[in-house]
């Protein structure tokens, strides 16, 4: 608890351009809970070296995913947005947590999994404790929730093993933190095979929808989304192209999944697509807008990386401070 408000605790990674997936299934909701819960935002870029980046560009990419956040809605003087690499207190526990997490849960991971196969020459030891370092992003500011796409649920549960394994010695430490995931949006597939997520590291930019796409290009991308031949428009596994173009519709309008079925009877697959297109333009145009009055104002940006940075630094400190002295690090003498 901060201020009488539950903490609240999500972040991405700034290793390429976000797409719709990012935006409906994590980004969407962080602005939706941001009022309830005292919020802290970061962008993961310790996390982005577990794969190969250039310098130049990953600053760059982080700097406008920070943007990104603030254009989407999250007001940063009551969001603490800030940078992982800023708060050295996500190394420090995340060391400390490698020395309760066992090989034999990490090995289990799907996303290590995949990402060692993607990367089969760099299987480095970062990419394999990547949900240790989460573990402690989320621990650190002791969150209670946690909004992410169902992709990271694996990592959530990982999460709580942990720090239910570290209560179990030292006492009460670590909040137990819950995920939350949405009604809809919370798995958007990719629009060429709609049995693959959509991923902002897809080599087929036709895959994806990006969320700096120009309106041409994302209606072009839907009128060429991948469906099936059996010219109706339901909700159900048997249809999964049709099923995640009424998901995004449904997670960018805010109608249920009835509505929408409803709404389309009788319609061809053009029409729903057009429509789906029409809605993810709109959703997109108020972001797309603010983020680039936003990147002109290169002094705002500044002063709330700083002001963020020294308040999440507050917070971690404490936290770490209490982790060091549990598990019997001697005290600092002032
Ligand atoms: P990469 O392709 O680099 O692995 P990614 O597109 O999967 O990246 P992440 O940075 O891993 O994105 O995820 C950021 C947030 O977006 C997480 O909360 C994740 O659950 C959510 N997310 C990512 N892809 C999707 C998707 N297709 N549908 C819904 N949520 C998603
Ligand atoms: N692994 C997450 C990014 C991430 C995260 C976090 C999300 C790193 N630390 C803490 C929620 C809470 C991903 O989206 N790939």
């Amino acid at each position: 608890m901060i201020d009488g408000k539950k903490v609240l605790f999500s972040g991405m990674q700034a290793t390429g351009t976000l797409t719709i997936g990012n935006y409906l299934g994590a980004l969407q909701n962080w602005v939706k809970l941001s009022d309830e819960y005292e919020c802290f935002y970061s962008v993961v870029d310790l996390h982005s070296i577990t794969v190969r980046q250039d310098p130049a560009e990953l600053r760059k990419r982080a700097r406008n995913l920070l943007t990104l956040y603030i254009a989407a809605g999250l007001d940063p003087k009551k969001n603490c947005i800030y940078y992982q690499s800023h708060v050295s207190g996500h190394a420090e526990l995340s060391w400390i947590l490698n020395c309760f997490t066992y090989m034999g849960e990490l090995n289990r991971m799907t996303q290590f999994k995949d990402k060692a196969a993607k990367h089969a020459d760099n299987i480095n030891a970062g990419l394999f404790t990547y949900p240790v370092l989460m573990a402690a992003d989320i621990l650190l500011y002791q969150a209670d929730v946690v909004p992410v796409g169902i992709d990271q649920m694996q990592h959530l549960e990982i999460t709580r093993d942990i720090a239910q394994r570290f209560n179990g010695v030292y006492g009460d430490v670590f909040t137990i933190p819950e995920p939350y995931v949405g009604k809809s949006g919370a798995k958007i597939m990719s629009l060429q095979d709609p049995a693959k997520k959509m991923s902002k590291s897809d080599e087929n930019p036709n895959a994806s929808v990006y969320l700096m796409d120009d309106p041409d290009t994302i209606i072009r991308k839907f009128k060429r989304a991948v469906t099936d031949s059996m010219a109706r428009i339901a909700y159900t596994d048997e249809q999964p192209g049709i099923k995640n173009l009424l998901d995004i519709y449904c997670a960018c309008t805010g109608k249920t999944s009835e509505e929408a079925v409803k709404e389309f009877d009788g319609s061809g697959y053009g029409d729903l697509k057009l429509a789906v297109g029409e809605s993810v333009v709109s959703a997109l145009k108020p972001v797309q807008e603010r983020f680039a009055e936003l990147s002109k104002d290169k002094a705002y940006i500044d002063e709330i990386i700083k002001e963020n940075a020294d308040k999440a630094n507050y917070y971690a400190m404490k936290t770490l401070r209490k982790v060091q002295k549990k598990v019997g690090f001697p005290e600092r003498i002032r």
